[in-house]
Order: structure tokens, then sequence, then C-alpha cells
């Protein structure tokens, strides 16, 4: 009887290369978790440690077919085996490279999925950090199967993505604030929202909504809003000031839903972001502020708006825009840093349609170059997965 012993990262592993170098007849004896590498058994890795021996029992008669796969699947392996041995060689010869990898030292697996994460626009933070995660949770065997660490990595991405409930509260009426730079959407968000919860659309019975504008600084923008609400039929009111807000939430007590568009001045101009601000703090008990983002906006220009709105206290936002580029890593990026949650999209300029409640499955959607399967991404990322804010 021959005896044999083998460490390895995992109990898969160790089980995967027993087959592999003693063959189908080789059995456990021994099992225990051990350390790898380190000192006097300290600071190494986690690892197992099989014993085994190879039997001598006689295998039942496998079918002609059987035999034919064995003979095959051992073949492929060996042919693996003889190219990790032969890439160990060189990079012992000191040519360079680690097995199937390249100049940076990352397996060729790793290297793709750093090169789709660049593609979508993800911070290099995040990449590195995906990148740690593969190379500390996938065996040499496992990185060898590129479909499973795509898919794996989908679903590490899908969990950076935050998506908030939006629900009318048992509390009415329901004020959501508007705020953000110039030009990305906001009052065209509005619109949108106003008809998406207080226009009749199959048969879903509408809120009563209403609209305040205190976007009264520039000439026309009120006029814009104003032609929305008179098409939808949904009263719009202009405030300028902190005591124009409570007098038109004491007037709306019984409205579902309050939408409140704000001025649209460059986010560097603080002075009337702190006007702003004076005028809404304080004005509604218990305001949902959702700040708005565009898509296309560059990683340091969105970190700015983040810091530049942090003191309106938003714990949500809404990401318009995404019909004007297919590359929303930096957003993911940025919002997975702030941990802040995404509560609706918008991707077109047809108000009413082009808006729908923020999901993980139509955010994945936009990624360009990743395979993952689909069914159980929807399953998994259905409405159950969001969370609440307060
Ligand atoms: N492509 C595209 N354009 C949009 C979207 N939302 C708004 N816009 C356009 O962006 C421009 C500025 O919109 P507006 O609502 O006035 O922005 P505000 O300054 O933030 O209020 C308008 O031309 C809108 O039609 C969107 O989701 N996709
Ligand atoms: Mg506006």
């Amino acid at each position: 009887m021959q005896y044999f012993t083998i460490q390895a990262r995992t109990h898969r592993e160790a089980i995967d290369r027993m087959k592999l170098q003693y063959g189908e007849q080789s059995k456990i004896l021994t099992y225990r978790n051990i350390r790898i590498g380190g000192l006097f058994g300290f600071f190494g890795k986690e690892g197992v440690e099989i014993t085994g021996y190879i039997s001598n029992e006689e295998q039942p008669k496998a079918t002609l077919e059987e035999r034919k796969i064995k003979v095959l699947e051992t073949a492929k392996k060996e042919q693996t085996l003889n190219y990790i041995l032969r890439e160990l060689k060189e990079l012992k010869q000191g040519n360079g490279t680690a097995p199937n990898g390249n100049e940076t030292g990352n397996h060729e697996s790793i290297s793709k999925i750093r090169e789709m994460m660049k593609n979508n626009d993800f911070s290099s933070e995040l990449i590195q950090e995906i990148s740690e995660r593969i190379k500390n949770d996938f065996s040499l065997f496992e990185l060898e199967q590129f479909e499973r660490v795509e898919n794996t990595v989908a679903h590490w991405i899908a969990e950076k993505i935050k998506i908030v409930k939006n629900t009318v509260s048992e509390k009415k009426p329901r004020v959501i604030i508007v705020v953000g730079p110039t030009g990305v959407g906001k009052t065209t968000t509005i619109a949108k929202l106003a008809a998406f919860y207080g226009v009749e659309n199959n048969g879903k019975k509408p809120l009563s909504v209403k609209i305040v504008t205190i976007d009264n600084y520039r000439i026309g923008a009120k006029k814009q809003i104003e032609i929305y609400g008179e098409i939808m039929q949904i009263p719009v009111a202009a405030a300028e000031t902190q005591g124009d807000l409570k007098k038109l939430f004491a007037l709306y007590q019984d409205a579902d839903l309050i939408l409140v568009d704000t001025i649209g001045k460059s986010q560097r101009d603080y002075t009337k972001l702190a006007e702003m601000k004076e005028i809404l703090q304080g004005a509604f008990p218990e305001p949902e502020i959702h700040l708005a983002i565009s898509a296309t906006t560059k990683t340091k220009d969105l970190e700015e708006i983040f810091q530049q709105f942090e003191s309106f206290g938003y714990t949500r936002v809404i990401v318009t825009k995404l019909d004007e580029t297919s590359q929303i890593g930096n957003i993911i990026s940025v919002l997975a840093k702030k941990n802040k949650p995404i509560s609706y999209i918008t991707d077109g300029q047809k108000v009413p349609q082009d808006i729908e409640e923020a999901g993980v499955v139509r955010l994945m959607r936009q990624l360009e170059g990743i395979r993952y399967n689909r069914a159980l991404f929807e399953q998994r990322y259905s409405d159950s997965s969001k969370v609440s804010v307060g």
C-alpha cells in the first residue's frame, strides 16, 4: 500500500490534487486544518492537510464509455499539470512571469477582470479591492475557470450597489426634495415623478401630488415646471422663503406627495447653495432629500459634488442620463465609497416615461464585457434586496 500526504489551501483543492496525482483509487485517511508557511506555525495561511493511501480494491468494471471519458479527463488534467510545471520551471529560471500570468504578476483571469472594470470606468480603488478578493478567494484551479470568476465578480459588484425602497409612507405627505448641480435633470425628474405617481396609468390609482419650486432665481426656470404641471393637471407653487415653504406644507396636509424642485446654480456657487440650504432647513418635518447626479459625470467631479451637497443631508441619490453613457463604474464606485443608496434612475429626455425605480439588475445591465447568470441574478436582486433609510 502506498501512503501520501498533501497540503493545500482548501479541502477541495487537496482532493483535486489527490485525484490528479494518485488517481481515482486514492482514498483519504486523515484530514486536519493547518497553517501553511510562516514561522513556527505562526503567520502562515490557513490550509488543510490530508493523508491517504492508494486502494488496491478492484474497481467495479466501468463501461467502455465511462473508461473513455476517464482517460480523456486524465489526459486533460495531465496537460494542465504539465503546463503549470513548465511555467513554474520557466519562472525558476528567472525569465519572468507567473503561471498563466503576465508582466504584472496577475493571473490572466484577474487581468481580464481588471481590464473589464477599467473599461467600465470603475475606480482604481475598487478594481484593486476586487483583485485582492479574487486572489484570496480562488485557488489556482478555480482561477482557470474564467466563467466562474466572472460570475462571482458580478455578484461582488452587484453587492456594492445599494438601492433604496421608495414607499409612500403611512405618514402623509411624503416630501421629496431634489437637489443637485445645474443641468443634471432635476426639473425634468420632478416632472417625471409627478406623472409617475400623480397621473393615472394601467388602472393604478393616482396619488394626490403637488409640486413646489424654489427655482425662481433663473428666469424661465419656473415656467418650465409650470408647463409640465399644466399638462398633467398638477398644481405648481413657487416659494422664496422658508416661511413660504411652511405655509405650503400646511396647505398640502392632505396630499400624498409633495415634490420640491430646487434652484439650479453651479455647485461652486457657495452663496446660493448656503441660501437654499437655509430656506430648506426645517421647512418640512421629515423630508427625503435626493441628490441628482448625471451618469456622465467624471469621478473627480462626482466627488466634488458629493462634498458640496453633503450639508443638505441627502440620504438618496437619483442617477440621471443613463442613456448617455454605458460606463457607470464611476457612479458605482463613488456611491459604494459614500455608502449612499440609489432611489430612481432616468434614461432619456422624454417626460414622463424615461424614469424608473432603481434596481440592481437594471444597473448591472449597463456594464459591458461581463457575463453572468442573468436568471439567477434577477431572482436574487429583486425588490427584496432594497434597503430602507430613515
Ligand atoms: N439624455 C437625457 N437627458 C436628460 C435626462 N434628464 C434630463 N435631461 C435633459 O437635461 C437638460 C437639463 O434638464 P433640467 O431638468 O432642466 O436640469 P436641472 O437644471 O437640473 O433642473 C434638459 O435638456 C433635459 O431634457 C435624461 O435622463 N437623459
Ligand atoms: Mg431646474
